[in-house]
């Protein structure tokens, strides 16, 4: 079957209509669940373990028990070998670059220091305790454990609790558990879902209560992560899988094509956008997908995701080209031009910059290092990627000698009485109050 892919005119309208198409994937649709997941979230809050054993069995048909619901060493030794060993191999791999890269977003402390005593500073701290949450089924995938992971672990995180759904069976996903114990993870739930969410929000006796949430799931996970936002932080909530590629008629099509559906596979509401300023290159794209198609085994997902949000859009210059991207703000954007460094640095808003027509896409999901957490649905425009500064958290340090504070303390007393408080007044003050001044 053929997919003809569309080829649209890129004009001020075809735009608007693309923009307004796209913003149909936000999470922020599915406000029916709310209730649902709220209901979910108090019902674990009051009764704790025997909430979450019931919702287990309710929605993942699985019995879990106090004693079953941390997985152990033995379930993580048959995980092993449940796995072939080229897996394992890559996961090692992987791990190693992902490491290396977040190393370089190590925030540290600083103290600055003046003759006369003022110090100033900053004092970085990691969070104590993460949750991350990992999705089951087919969505189960071991590289977004390390991308979750390995952050956490690089800001110095003291305790990392996973959890994920387990399967009817009772088990999880081995490659999960692979991935875990590879990135130095120790503790493992099999939960899922809201009422995961809310045990790692406020705690049960089988799992205590964490800082923070990070990780992909269904729209039941990413309500419920908005839900207890402000009890505990979560990273922001991500939305389907998007590419955007720049291309000119220097590109190779076959791999334009390539890059396109490698996104469009992770669901029916992926987005995959070329724009191009070659109209030959579009039909022949166009044509690329047509005979990927043939061959790949999640075609009826990509079939529907392109239908619904697959564009390829003909721009009559570059700089409409880049304009266009700058405002879909892509979770991930490849570059595949003449002067692609040159292009680059017009790109305001995109989650990750592919640059060049060796940088494909899964790349970067599995391999290079940076991680593959990325903002969706437009908030390229003011979020940033997963990374150790999720992990972190600063306090101020402020001190100031007698010597320091004199020569000010009158400039801070007129400051609050100027708003009424003699309280914060009287507290610098009274320092001096036996001074000649
Ligand atoms: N591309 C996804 C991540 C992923 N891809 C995991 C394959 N496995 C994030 O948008
Ligand atoms: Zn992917």
């Amino acid at each position: 079957m053929i997919i003809n892919m569309r080829i649209i005119e890129l004009n001020e309208s075809t735009k608007n209509n693309i923009l307004e198409n796209l913003l149909k994937r936000s999470p922020n649709q599915y406000r029916e669940y709310e209730d649902q997941v709220a209901g979910i979230i108090s019902d674990v809050k009051k009764r704790g373990d025997e909430a979450l054993f019931e919702y287990s069995l309710r929605f993942d048909k699985a019995t879990i028990t106090k004693e079953t619901i941390r997985v152990t060493e033995e379930e993580i030794a048959k995980a092993y070998e449940q796995i072939p060993p080229s897996t394992l191999d890559v996961i090692r791999k992987s791990i190693h670059n992902i490491e290396a890269y977040h190393q370089k977003q190590k925030q540290y402390s600083w103290f600055d220091s003046e003759p006369n005593g003022v110090i100033l500073g900053q004092k970085v701290t990691a969070i104590d305790a993460v949750g991350v949450y990992v999705p089951g089924g087919k969505a189960a995938y071991p590289s977004s454990v390390l991308m979750n992971v390995l952050p956490a672990k690089v800001a110095g995180v003291r305790r990392i609790a996973m959890t994920t759904p387990p399967g009817a069976d009772g088990n999880v996903n081995p490659g999960t558990l692979v991935a875990a114990k590879e990135a130095g993870v120790t503790e493992i739930y099999k939960v899922g879902g809201a009422q995961a969410i809310a045990a790692l929000a406020y705690g049960t006796d089988s799992i205590k209560k964490v800082d923070k949430i990070v990780g992909p799931g269904n729209i039941y996970v990413a309500l419920a992560k908005k839900a207890v936002y402000g009890n505990v932080s979560i990273d922001s909530i991500a939305g389907p899988s998007e590419i955007l590629v720049i291309a000119d008629e220097t590109a190779n099509p076959r791999f334009v094509a390539a890059d396109l559906l490698s996104q469009a596979e992770h669901d029916e509401l992926a987005s995959s956008i070329l724009i191009t300023t070659s109209e030959s290159l579009a039909k022949k794209v166009s044509d690329e997908i047509d005979g990927f198609l043939e061959v790949l085994n999640r075609s009826e997902i990509i079939r529907a995701s392109l239908d619904n949000y697959g564009y390829i859009l003909v721009a009559k210059n570059l700089s409409e080209a880049i304009d266009t991207a700058n405002e879909i703000a892509s979770e991930h954007l490849e570059i595949m031009t003449k002067n692609a460094f040159e292009v680059m640095t017009k790109i305001k808003n995109a989650g990750a910059i592919f640059i060049g027509e060796y940088s494909s896409e899964p790349l970067g999901d599995y391999f290079a290092g940076p991680n593959h957490v990325l903002p969706t649905n437009g908030t390229a425009k003011f979020f940033s990627p997963l990374s150790v500064d999720d992990f972190i958290k600063k306090s101020s340090i402020i001190s100031y000698s007698r010597e320091a504070l004199f020569p000010v303390y009158e400039d801070i007393v007129t400051f609050a009485k100027a708003e009424g408080l003699t309280a914060h007044a009287n507290s610098i003050s009274v320092r001096f109050e036996n001074d000649e001044v």
